[in-house]
C-alpha cells in the first residue's frame, strides 16, 4: 500500500495512545503526539522522498528517532514500536479507542477496576452492568463498549457480498450526488465479486478530495470514523461493515480503480510487466520516468501494457494476463444473456410465493422461462412434495399453462432429494412426467470421501436427473463442502450429460469458482439458478452471474442460456440418449 502522511501520523497517534495506557513517561507520549500533528501537516509527502533516498525535510519536534521511525515506516509498512506495543496492549484495545470520547485514560481505568484480561470477560462484565458502576462511566459507555467488543468478535468475519451490497449502493449513489464527484466506483473484492468481502473499498474521482472526505464521514450510515484526511477515509458503518474510500483527481481515476481493484496477486503481475518494460505502475497511473502515459481510464492503462481490458472477476492472477496477451480472454457470461431460472420454490413447499406469483415476477426480469422445483418428501421440515401432491402440482402447472396468458413458459420440475445410498426420494414413474428434474443432497454431508462419491455417482447414473443442484453443499461461513472425489463425479456428469448447477443463493454460490471452471473445462454444462423461496429471491440470478465470471463461464457453457426451444431439445435428447 501507498504511505501517505496521514498514515504515518496514525502510527504516531496509536503509539501515544498505547503508551499513556501503559504509563510511560508523559515526555516520550508528548513527543509522539506533537510529532503526530506535524507529520500530518506536512506539505510534501514523505513517503515519496524516503523512495527516492533523500533526505527528510526538517520538522519541528521529529528528531533522529523519529525521522528514522519515518523511514522505517515507509519502507516497511510497519513500525517495530508500534507492533510490540499491540502485542503488550490490553484486549479490544484498538475498538475501545476508537468509541468516540474513549481516550487511552478511560481505557485504562476501565482495565484497572474490572482487572480483565480478555475482551469476554470485558463484555461479560458490561452485560452485567459493571462498567456504568465506574466513576465516570454510565449505561451509555457501557453500550457503546458492548458494541465495541462485539466489532471486535467480528473483525476476522467476512460478509456476504450480496449483503455487502445494498450498502454499496446506497453509498455510491450518495457520493454522486456531492459536489465535484466526477466518477465512482466500488472497488476491490467487491468489484471483484467475490463470494465475501473482508470491507468495502471506494474510488472517487473529484477536484476537491478533503471536501468528499469531510461530506463521506458524515454520511448517516456511518458509525465510526477511523481516518478522514485529503485523499482517502476509512470509516466502520453502523452495521459493522468497514469502508475505505480513495480520492483522486480525474485524470488518474482509471489507475486508481485498477489498483484498488486488485487483487494485490493481479496488480503485482501488472507490476511486473510493467518493470519489464522500464515502466512504473502506481494507483496515479503508468509512468515512463516523470512522464504519464495512461491514468484517466482502466483500458488505457492495460493499453500500455499492449494488453486488452481485463474484467475485474478475472484479476486474480489465475492466467487472466497470459491469456489476455494471447487474445485467449473468455468472453464472460452476462447476466442479459441468461433466458430464465430452473430452480425456485413455492408455497407447496417451503417458498412464500405461489406458482403464478413466482411466474409473473420471472416475466416482470424479462425470463422467458422458470421451472417451479419444490423439494421432496424427505424434506419433511420443508413440507416436501409425496408422489399424489407432485402430480396436484403437474396439474395445476398444466391448467396455469392452458387457461392463462402468464407471457412465461412454467416448467414442471422438482428438486429431489438424494438419498444416503444414491437413490432418489421419488420414483422414476413420477419424474419422467416432469420437464426438469434437479437432484440435491440435503443430509449426510459428513459421510467419508468414498462413500459421499459413490452416492453422487448413483444420483447421476439416474437418467432422469438433469441437473445436480448446489454439488458442494457448503454454507459459506457456516459449512465447509462436502468431501468427494470432484473429477470423478465430473467425469460422471459429462458422460450422463448432466448439467451442474451454481446455486445463486448468497451463503450457497456453489459450484464454487474453481470447479466452475473445471466443469467448463471437462465439458459438463452449467445451470446457473436462483434456488428462489420468494418474488424476491429470484433477483439472486444477477449474484450467479458475477459468481459464474469468476469461473470463468461464458454463455455457451450454461444450458439456461438456451432460448426455450432449444433448451426443451437438450433436455429431450439427454433423456434420450441415456
Ligand atoms: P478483502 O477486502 O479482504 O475482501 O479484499 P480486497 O482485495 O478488497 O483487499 P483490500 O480491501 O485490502 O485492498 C483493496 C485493493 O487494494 C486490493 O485488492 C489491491 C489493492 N492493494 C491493497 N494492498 C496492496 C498491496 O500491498 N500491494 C498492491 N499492489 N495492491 C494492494
Ligand atoms: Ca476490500
Ligand atoms: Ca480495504
Amino acid at each position: 500500500m501507498p504511505i501517505h502522511n496521514p498514515d504515518i501520523a496514525k502510527v504516531f497517534h496509536d503509539i501515544a495512545d498505547l503508551l499513556e495506557i501503559a504509563n510511560a513517561d508523559p515526555f516520550r507520549i508528548r513527543a509522539y503526539r506533537n510529532a503526530a500533528r506535524t507529520v500530518g501537516e506536512c506539505g510534501v509527502e514523505l513517503a515519496e522522498l524516503v523512495a527516492r533516498g533523500e533526505k527528510l525535510p526538517k520538522i519541528p519536534g521529529v528528531g533522529a528517532d523519529l525521522s528514522g521511525k519515518i523511514v522505517e515506516i515507509c519502507s516497511t509498512g510497519r513500525c517495530e514500536v508500534l507492533a510490540q506495543l499491540q502485542r503488550e496492549a490490553p484486549p479490544a484495545i484498538a475498538e475501545l479507542l476508537a468509541i468516540p470520547g474513549m481516550g487511552p485514560r478511560r481505557v485504562q481505568a476501565l482495565y484497572r477496576e474490572l482487572d480483565v484480561t480478555t475482551p469476554e470477560q470485558l463484555l461479560e462484565c458490561a452485560q452485567r452492568g459493571a462498567i456504568r458502576e465506574i466513576r465516570g462511566f454510565g449505561a451509555r459507555a457501557e453500550q457503546k463498549i458492548i458494541d465495541a467488543i462485539n466489532r471486535h468478535a467480528r473483525r476476522d468475519q467476512r460478509t456476504l457480498r450480496a449483503m455487502a451490497r445494498p450498502y454499496v449502493e446506497s453509498l455510491l449513489e450518495r457520493l454522486r450526488r456531492l459536489p465535484g464527484v466526477e466518477r465512482t466506483d466500488a472497488a476491490g473484492s467487491y468489484r471483484r465479486g467475490s463470494d465475501t468481502v473482508g470491507d468495502i473499498d471506494l474510488v472517487v474521482g473529484a477536484r476537491s478530495g478533503r471536501a468528499v472526505c469531510e461530506a463521506f464521514a458524515q454520511f448517516d450510515e456511518v458509525g465510526e470514523v477511523l481516518a478522514r484526511g485529503r485523499t482517502r477515509a476509512s470509516v466502520v458503518l453502523n452495521s459493522g461493515l468497514q469502508v475505505d474510500l480513495r480520492v483522486v483527481e480525474t485524470a488518474a481515476y482509471g489507475a486508481a480503480l485498477l489498483y484498488f481493484t486488485g487483487s494485490k496477486a493481479h496488480n503485482i503481475a501488472l507490476r511486473k510487466i510493467a518493470q519489464g518494460r522500464g515502466l512504473k505502475i502506481n494507483e496515479y497511473g503508468i509512468y515512463r520516468d516523470e512522464q504519464r502515459l495512461a491514468g484517466a481510464s482502466e483500458a488505457e492503462v492495460y493499453a500500455v501494457l499492449d494488453l486488452p481490458w481485463i474484467a475485474p472477476e478475472l484479476r486474480e492472477d489465475r492466467g487472466e494476463i497470459d491469456a489476455a496477451g494471447a487474445g485467449r480472454l473468455p468472453v464472460l457470461l452476462e447476466r442479459t444473456q441468461l433466458r430464465g431460472d430452473l430452480h425456485m420454490h413455492t408455497r407447496a413447499s417451503d417458498g412464500r410465493a405461489g406458482i403464478r406469483e413466482m411466474a409473473l415476477a420471472a416475466k416482470a426480469m424479462g425470463h422467458e422461462y422458470i421451472a417451479i422445483t419444490d423439494h421432496s418428501r424427505r424434506l419433511r421440515v420443508t413440507h416436501g412434495l409425496d408422489v399424489a401432491r407432485l402430480r396436484r402440482q403437474i396439474a395445476e402447472i398444466d391448467r396455469l399453462q392452458r387457461e392463462e396468458d402468464l407471457g412465461i413458459a412454467v416448467l414442471k420440475g422438482i428438486e429431489v432429494d438424494i438419498l444416503r445410498d444414491g437413490s432418489l426420494d421419488l420414483p422414476d414413474s413420477v419424474l419422467s412426467r416432469l420437464d426438469v428434474v434437479i437432484g440435491a443432497v440435503h443430509s449426510h454431508f459428513e459421510l467419508p470421501r468414498a462413500e459421499q462419491t459413490e452416492r453422487l455417482l448413483r444420483a447421476l447414473d439416474n437418467p432422469w436427473v438433469d441437473v445436480l443442484a448446489h454439488p458442494g453443499c457448503r454454507l459459506i461461513g457456516q459449512r465447509p463442502a462436502c468431501d468427494f472425489d470432484f473429477q470423478a463425479v465430473l467425469r460422471k456428469a459429462a458422460q450422463r450429460h448432466c448439467a451442474l448447477e451454481i446455486d445463486a443463493q448468497p451463503e450457497r454460490l456453489d459450484l464454487a469458482e474453481n470447479d466452475c471452471r473445471a466443469a467448463k473445462n471437462g465439458g459438463v454444462p452449467i445451470c446457473i439458478d436462483s434456488d428462489a423461496h420468494s418474488v424476491e429471491g429470484l433477483r439472486y440470478l444477477d449474484d450467479g452471474v458475477i459468481h459464474a465470471r469468476r469461473g470463468w463461464i461464458e454463455s455457451d457453457d450454461v444450458i439456461n442460456a438456451m432460448p426455450l426451444a432449444q433448451l426443451r431439445g437438450w433436455l429431450h435428447e439427454r433423456r434420450v440418449v441415456l
